[in-house]
């Protein structure tokens, strides 16, 4: 049995993390982050400290790294680097999306399975924290180079993953077309039709509205902290980041709550919608990017919007955020932009948006402020769901899944309030969704010993 020894300082637990995994920025400063709300709350539990609980959840429980050849239209070999990390299965099988993007390194995936960990407890569901991706670039490549990828991909992912140890996703770079041709490849090469993956089409055993819950679910959350002050997201303004899976379904949350969305993004730049985006207009921008693949400027010259070329929207007045492309997309000058213009609340669609320094202006500022392991966890709470109808083989009513959305997304909210009330006035969500999310996975440790 554990013995107590001398707990660590935060400071020396987080130069062992450095020590360890040198070079890995990401994943240093996510693990930084929940350290910062952990620590203060194990101080007088010590079976925490004793049982290594936080050091053995920041160690992946493995990372599989594996080269992907393919061939591109033109006939030349093309190799890619793959991966799938599993950070731990305490609480369920390993969950959580697939990632292609150039900027794809171990560190990026091992700070995204760290958090999905988290996040997987919050939702409630069992689930545990797994992550994915590859270097690969989708921009500018054929359907049949994506079709190439995807197989390769998944012909050696297929050993790692199955319904009840590892079950993939979309994220950036991932969405319906990337899933399809990697649910057939599972399918050919194991002869087994099985929930291995979630997203799927609603032909072969997807759930109702797995595609708009991420965006639904953040303006969910949004809701709910706004809720905290007698305050709506009707007559709103709301910047937007992103223009994504994530950052459309958003969009069109705050268009059914009356709000006002001013801003969309995409790497090249954002634009500038002064008296909102429509419905008609965001429809257009999610057919822009998900059937054409066009940059953000077109939908810009399209509408008479502003389009301002390689900057990120935060300088836009505004009253809510919500970050929705990428991590590290929202520095202290933004956050300090955001707050000096008047902003009362900010919900990460994206996964860790927002740098250590913008989050620490936002505290100080005590605005309303959501960790993407809080707001974002819609999409993998209904992919929790689609893992549960794909098992029972049935589907349920989108009525039905709807709900479930909300009372997953006020769950978390309570959650977060009830570990991060700090008076009357401040609930601190990042200390909140920090600890209700590991107290969960720790007991589970705690009760299988030593392994
Ligand atoms: P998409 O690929 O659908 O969209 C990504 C968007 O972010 C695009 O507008 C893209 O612009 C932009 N973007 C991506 N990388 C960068 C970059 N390095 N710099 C600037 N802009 C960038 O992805 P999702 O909407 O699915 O994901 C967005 C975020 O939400 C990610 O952080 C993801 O991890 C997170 N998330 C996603 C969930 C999901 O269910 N899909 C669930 C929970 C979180 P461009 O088109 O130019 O590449
Ligand atoms: O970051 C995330 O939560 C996702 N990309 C969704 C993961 C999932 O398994 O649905």
């Amino acid at each position: 049995m554990p013995v107590l020894h001398a707990s660590p300082t935060i400071e020396q637990f987080m130069e062992g993390v450095r020590r360890r995994n040198p070079g890995e920025a990401e994943f240093q400063q996510a693990v930084q982050e929940v350290a910062e709300s952990i620590f203060p709350y194990i101080k007088d539990k010590p079976v925490y400290h004793e049982w290594e609980i936080l050091r053995r959840i920041a160690e992946p429980d493995r990372v599989i790294m594996f080269r992907v050849c393919w061939e591109d239209d033109k006939g030349n070999i093309r190799v890619n680097r793959g991966y799938r990390v599993q950070n731990n299965n305490a609480i369920g099988p390993y969950k959580g999306g697939i990632r292609f993007h150039p900027s794809v390194t171990l560190s990026v995936l091992k700070f995204l399975a760290f958090e999905q960990t988290f996040k997987n407890s919050l939702t409630g569901l069992p689930m545990g924290g797994g992550k994915g991706g590859a270097d690969f670039n989708p921009k500018g490549k054929s359907d049949n180079e994506v079709m190439n990828f995807c197989q390769s991909f998944m012909t050696e992912l297929t050993r790692h993953v199955g319904e009840d140890t590892d079950v993939p996703a979309g994220d950036i770079g991932v969405g319906a077309r990337e899933i399809g041709y990697m649910f057939g490849q599972y399918k050919r090469l194991t002869n087994k039709f099985v929930g291995v993956l979630t997203g799927k089409g609603m032909e072969f055993g997807g759930s109702p509205i797995r595609t708009e819950a991420t965006g639904y679910g953040a303006v969910y959350m949004m809701e709910g902290m706004l809720k905290t002050k007698d305050q709506r997201v009707e007559g709103k303004t709301v910047a937007i980041s992103g223009s994504g899976n994530v950052a459309t379904y958003a969009a069109e949350k705050v268009l059914q709550l009356g709000g006002k969305v001013l801003t969309l993004s995409d790497s090249s730049g954002f634009v500038h919608a002064k008296n909102g985006i429509s419905q008609e207009q965001l429809q257009w921008v999610m057919e822009l990017k998900t059937v054409r693949r066009g940059r953000i400027d077109e939908a810009a010259t399209a509408f008479g919007w502003d389009f301002v070329e390689g900057q990120k929207p935060w300088g836009v007045p505004c009253d809510l955020a919500l970050p929705c492309a990428t991590q590290n997309e929202l520095d202290e000058d933004g956050a300090k932009a955001l707050v000096a213009n008047g902003c009362i609340a900010v919900a990460e669609g994206a996964n860790m948006p927002s740098t250590i320094e913008a989050v620490q202006a936002f505290q100080k500022a005590r605005i309303l402020f959501a960790p993407g392991k809080a707001a974002n966890a819609g999409g993998v709470a209904v992919s929790g769901l689609e893992m549960s109808q794909n098992s029972a083989r049935i589907t349920w009513k989108e009525e039905e899944l709807q709900q479930l959305l909300r009372n997953i997304m006020q769950g978390i909210h309570d959650k977060c309030e009830e570990y991060g009330r700090v008076d009357d006035d401040y609930v601190d969500y990042v200390n909140g969704a920090n600890i209700a999310g590991f107290v969960k996975v720790a007991d589970a440790m705690i009760a299988y010993g030593v392994v």
